[in-house]
């Protein structure tokens, strides 16, 4: 109970990365039938973290990373559903299309590591990509 009460406020006091991690997001579909979503990758956390996605329908995904200095990328290796990205991220949005052809959770991830220190993705910077019926 005091460990779900620290938790509780830590996720208050800093409310972006426990959301985004927490809260699947459903992509909507939008009336062409393309299903958009934006990411902002940031330090370190991507949000939304956990984005939901209809399989066999496509997927327009725009991320942009929020800080000047601090490198970013992302990665999703996901080849059996059809989805290979691995980027560099600026702050101007970065467009990939996509059309998952496979149910299933793909870890989404910053592959960053500067050297002697922890990568970004063990920093927390790591989402779901879920692919659902
Ligand atoms: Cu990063």
């Amino acid at each position: 109970m005091k460990k779900m009460l620290l938790v509780t406020v830590f996720c208050l006091m800093s409310a972006l990365p426990c959301l985004a991690a927490d809260t699947p997001f459903i992509v909507p579909v939008d009336q062409d039938g393309i299903q958009r979503v934006e990411i902002v990758a940031g330090e370190y956390f991507f949000k939304p973290g956990h984005i939901v996605v209809k399989v066999n329908m496509p997927v327009e995904l725009k991320v942009r990373k929020e800080s000047l200095l601090i490198p970013h990328d992302i990665v999703i290796k996901a080849p059996d559903a059809g989805i290979t990205i691995s980027e560099s991220l600026s702050r101007k949005p970065m467009t990939f299309f996509f059309t998952p052809g496979k149910t299933g959770s793909y870890p989404i991830y910053c592959s960053k590591k500067p050297p002697f220190m922890k990568s970004h993705r063990d920093k927390g910077m790591e989402g779901v990509l879920e692919v659902v019926e």
